[in-house]
């Protein structure tokens, strides 16, 4: 029998298996939570972001302590920019594009210095670490065939930002059929507003998408 965790949540109570619940860190990248990347181009205070680097390093620790799963994500394209539409390259009138050299190399390129995650929720050997060329983990990428040959079934997500890359993943997991949970302090978004109003239409409507709720509930049940 696998050990059930459960922790009190919003809207109710969730429960996640021992060993087949994945830690998702999503984005955590020098191109959103640095000055000078991609993120600040879009005209964003990056410092917003920072207050969920330690939250995401105390679940990053308890996750490595029991040898469970963990999925680092990075928004990133390739060189020739073949897997960026013109309709994301072209959007708005931000100061750089993706593709564009700026102060960490060529923005949300492959290989690029801004593109590395931070040292602080680093990913470490055996990590799974999954490059995406979309907002969502799961368009154009193998991580729902790498999840099912682990047997994962349930997620707790982390990550930047709540409303673009965590909200994309967390609702394709949830179609994909995997139980969610989004930490509420380990994820920001350059917009306070709509982290609150992302996390309301999460767990509404009986969690029609998922779960959220503090660190410190996830890290008090594991
Ligand atoms: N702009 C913004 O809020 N986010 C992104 O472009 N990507 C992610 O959320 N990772």
């Amino acid at each position: 029998m696998t050990a059930m965790f459960s922790i009190a949540a919003t809207p109710f109570e969730y429960a996640f298996p021992a060993g087949a619940t994945a830690l998702v860190v999503i984005d955590m990248q020098r191109d959103f939570v640095e000055p000078g990347g991609f993120g600040a181009s879009l005209g964003n205070d990056v410092t917003l972001l920072h207050a969920a680097i330690a939250p995401i390093a105390a679940l990053l620790a308890a996750w490595r302590e029991r040898g469970w799963t963990i999925v680092h994500t990075r928004e990133a394209h390739r060189p020739d920019l073949s897997d960026c539409p013109p309709a994301k390259r072209l959007r708005g009138h931000p100061s750089l594009r993706i593709g564009d050299e700026g102060p960490m190399g060529r923005v949300l390129i492959s290989g690029e210095p801004g593109v590395e995650i931070i040292a602080a929720v680093a990913p470490e050997a055996g990590e799974i670490v999954v490059d995406k060329p979309g907002k969502g983990m799961f368009w154009a990428t193998r991580l729902h065939e790498t999840l099912q040959a682990r047997g994962i079934t349930h997620l707790i997500l982390t990550g930047v930002t709540t409303e673009v890359c965590v909200q994309t993943s967390m609702r394709e997991a949830n179609d994909r059929g995997y139980a969610c949970l989004l930490v509420e302090d380990g994820t920001e978004s350059y917009f306070p507003e709509f982290k609150a109003a992302a996390l309301a239409m999460i767990a509404a409507q009986g969690a029609i998408v998922g779960w959220h709720s503090p660190s410190r509930a996830v890290l008090g049940a594991v």
